[in-house]
């Protein structure tokens, strides 16, 4: 223990707030990592470009192309990033044998048992999305909502075997398996029906959910967005549409990706708003510059809010929390790392708030002196803190970037 941390200890210990609790409870938290960070959200079941209205941009060298180079460098971020943390996986990382291919509606647990073998090496649950992107058999640029039958039902199968794979996730790491449904369906200019879409797209997720399984295992969840690249006009999953289908539907959970939505808006006001209503919510945690840009999370002032209200709405069990960026312009160990320690650092100054304190004040209506205590929080010394918390967890805030270049240069820069 350093004398830092025992300063700051007595200095938040007057607040009310015991340091020693906080860092016992940050390292029980877990992340849900985004295994497509690492691959700029290529997956390993197709050669095509990525679709969707998603989009990587930059080429930095090293990327992984194999499960064994994305496994070696998930390894990398795990052993760079304090506390713990849950693998997110996409349907398009599935492993097949040599030589071998199965479409997506056909894909089977056996096809993730590495996947398994790897997590439960690592005590990790697995979060799981189906793909409905970057696919030949996406048409006209609809999966779910397409007016094809044909196509719709091979989405909604696809959607099927998530279901079951995903539970056979939750078994194999006896954690629950948060499976979150996204497309990318909509329309880049003035569509003629907005609700024939909808309307599909609604009766696709009920034959999806349809598929049996255990609700305390598989957490299906719907993610809303606003647009994307190339459907700029229309997109079939907007913010009221999923959000009602979540509140309509038994044990489905909304899931709110913080780039989904107007610049304006912010996801910290959301959160309590869904917590009124829903036992438990979902997040996607992005950092959107001007747009859904998926930059690498940093700790900015929204970041910071989100992990406030979490926090202070005591709801940490009720809210499951994934990473979801892709940065290909910079090293993607780095990008990986970097947005971890910003939510976990994030977390910490919200767990490390007098939130009961500045609630009364709220209620006494003494707004003065709200924001004067506001302020004073943001000056006590939570970097100490951290540092206590790295410690602890066998890593440091400064020194890991000295990792993350060795890696480079002896694994990354070899993948030519
Ligand atoms: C896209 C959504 C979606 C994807 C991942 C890859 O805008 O945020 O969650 O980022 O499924
Ligand atoms: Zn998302």
């Amino acid at each position: 223990m350093s004398t830092r941390y025992e300063s700051a200890k007595a200095i938040y210990a007057k607040l009310g707030i015991d340091t020693d609790a906080v860092i016992a409870k940050l390292k029980e938290i877990p992340v849900s990592l985004h295994c497509w960070q690492g691959d700029d959200v290529t997956g390993f079941d197709h050669d095509g470009p990525l679709t969707g209205g998603i989009q990587t941009t930059g080429n930095y060298p090293g990327k992984a192309r194999t499960p064994d180079e994305l496994m070696a460098d998930i390894d990398k971020v795990i052993s760079l990033c304090p506390g713990k943390l849950k693998l997110n996986l996409h349907a398009c990382y599935a492993i097949f044998e040599p030589g071998q291919f199965v479409d997506r509606d056909k894909l089977e647990p056996k096809h993730f048992a590495k996947w398994v073998e790897f997590a439960k090496a690592r005590g990790m649950g697995i979060d799981f999305n189906p793909t409905f992107f970057s696919h030949p058999k996406v048409k006209d640029g609809l999966s779910l909502t397409s007016p094809d039958e044909e196509t719709r039902k091979f989405w909604v199968e696809h959607g099927k075997a998530c279901i079951r794979i995903s539970e056979y996730f939750a078994r194999e790491t006896g954690i629950p398996c948060v499976m979150n449904i996204w497309i990318g369906d909509g329309f880049k200019d003035v569509p003629a029906d907005r609700m024939g879409p909808r309307l599909r797209y609604k009766k696709s997720i009920e034959e999806i959910i349809a598929e049996p399984h255990d609700p305390k295992l598989v957490k299906p969840c719907v993610e809303s967005k606003v647009f994307g690249i190339g459907v700029e006009s229309y997109t079939a999953g907007s913010a009221e549409f999923t959000l009602t289908f979540a509140a309509t539907h038994e044990n489905v959970l909304p899931l709110m990706d913080n780039g989904h939505y107007h610049p304006t808006e912010v996801v910290s006001d959301k959160i309590p708003a869904l917590l009124c209503y829903f036992p438990e919510i979902a997040l996607h945690i992005t950092r959107g510059v001007r747009w859904d840009s998926d930059h690498v999370l940093l700790l900015d002032d929204e970041t910071k809010e989100m992990a406030k209200e979490i926090v202070r709405c005591n709801a940490l069990d009720r809210v499951y929390m994934a990473l979801d960026y892709f940065d290909a312009s910079i090293n993607r160990i780095s990008a990986w790392t970097v947005g971890v320690r910003s939510w976990k650092k994030a977390l910490l100054a919200a767990m490390l708030t007098p939130h009961e304190q500045l609630k009364k004040l709220q209620d006494n209506a003494e707004f003065s002196e709200l924001m004067v205590r506001m302020e004073e929080v943001k000056m006590l010394p939570l970097g100490d803190v951290w540092e206590e918390f790295c410690r602890q967890c066998g890593t440091t805030e400064c020194g890991w970037f000295d990792e993350v270049k060795k890696y480079e240069k002896e694994v990354l820069s070899k993948r030519k």
